[in-house]
């Protein structure tokens, strides 16, 4: 079997969003590439480089918005180059990628502890699009007795807050099912919002589902607290280096009618499907190392710059760039 199939069907499933949410892109990403490297079976170590480098380019070309995507590919290629050949190349990226899903799972858990104490008792939450992680510490909380009811947003165009109310019925907790735009109308009833992350930037504005922003500024006038749930691989580093963060648009097909697109000819459709919240309106960040305020974002992603030693002109150099 062509292990490039595998790598194309992963791709192809994170586009057309049979695979999705930041920390399941990521992880999937991760895998296919260690099922990848496990199968190729060439000798020759620069081929196999270049074949990793294009691959890693194709899946994270899949979404362009989720830095954990980035992250995720980065953390299981990470000092490949320095291996001495092929089998070892190997044997370090199927380590590598087990560590990384082994630990986001593992985060997961850590921010649904931590973020759990962070709602208080009988609170209806309110929830956008569907973050497991965000949807971890909810159920955790609930388990504590600390949720009665769970407002989950349509999150359209997509619909996404469809799986979000399968999943917390499915889980036996109360769930109130409400367009996007009653968010404003129903913040009086709220005690919480806890929303997950795409990407945290450097200044601490956190990019996840469009329509994210509106909620916090509906929050912060009401004085509702805003939380966010996000694993450390989310905090952009190339944020900090100058890069802006890109919102993916997924074309009109989602907006217009998809079965008759022709009776909107002429009309201009704009689908950004992500947005960005500013620190102002977030209270905290819950992450598996501890909340952090959006403020501190700077300090976390020096803290992961560090996890891979001082970056040293020499090390900058032999680096692959690998996206
Ligand atoms: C999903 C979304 C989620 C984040 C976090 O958007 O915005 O809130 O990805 O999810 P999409 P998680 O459906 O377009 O991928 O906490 O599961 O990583």
């Amino acid at each position: 079997m062509d292990p490039t199939q595998d790598v194309d069907a992963v791709a192809r499933s994170i586009r057309d969003m049979s695979i999705r949410g930041a920390g399941m892109i990521a992880r999937s990403a991760s895998s296919a590439i260690s099922a990848y490297a496990g199968s190729w079976q060439g000798t020759n170590e620069r081929e196999f480089l270049d074949e990793l480098q294009r691959i890693a380019r194709m899946l994270y070309s899949t979404r362009p918005t989720a830095v954990s995507l980035r992250n995720g590919i980065l953390m299981t290629l990470r000092g490949v180059e320095s291996e001495k050949d092929v089998p070892s190349m190997r044997e370090r990226i199927a380590r590598q990628s087990k560590e990384f899903t082994e630990s986001a799972e593992m985060a997961r858990e850590g921010i649904a502890e931590i973020g759990s104490k962070r709602i208080p008792k009988g609170s209806a939450v309110l929830t956008h699009c569907n973050s497991m992680a965000a949807l971890n510490t909810i159920k955790k909380a609930f388990e504590d007795g600390r949720v009665e009811m769970v407002f989950s947003t349509e999150s359209r165009p997509w619909r996404q807050g469809h799986v979000t109310a399968r999943w917390l019925l499915d889980n036996g907790i109360p769930v109130t099912m409400i367009v996007d735009s009653a968010v404003r109308h129903f913040m009086r009833d709220i005690d919480i919002v806890v929303v997950g992350a795409d990407t945290i930037s450097a200044n601490g504005a956190v990019i996840n589902k469009i329509g994210t922003s509106q909620i916090a500024l509906a929050a912060h006038e009401s004085r509702v607290p805003f939380i966010v749930c996000a694993e450390t691989f989310k905090f952009s580093r190339e944020t900090l280096l100058g890069s802006l963060v890109e919102i993916e648009d997924r074309g009109p097909v989602e907006v217009a009618d998809p079965m008759k697109p022709s009776d909107f000819k002429g009309a201009r459709i704009l689908n950004p499907v992500f947005d960005a919240t500013p620190p102002e309106y977030i209270d905290a960040i819950v992450t598996e190392i501890g909340i952090v305020s959006p403020y501190m974002a700077t300090e976390v992603i020096r803290e992961m710059f560090e996890m891979e030693g001082p970056v040293t002109l020499e090390k900058r150099r032999s680096r692959i760039n690998w996206l």
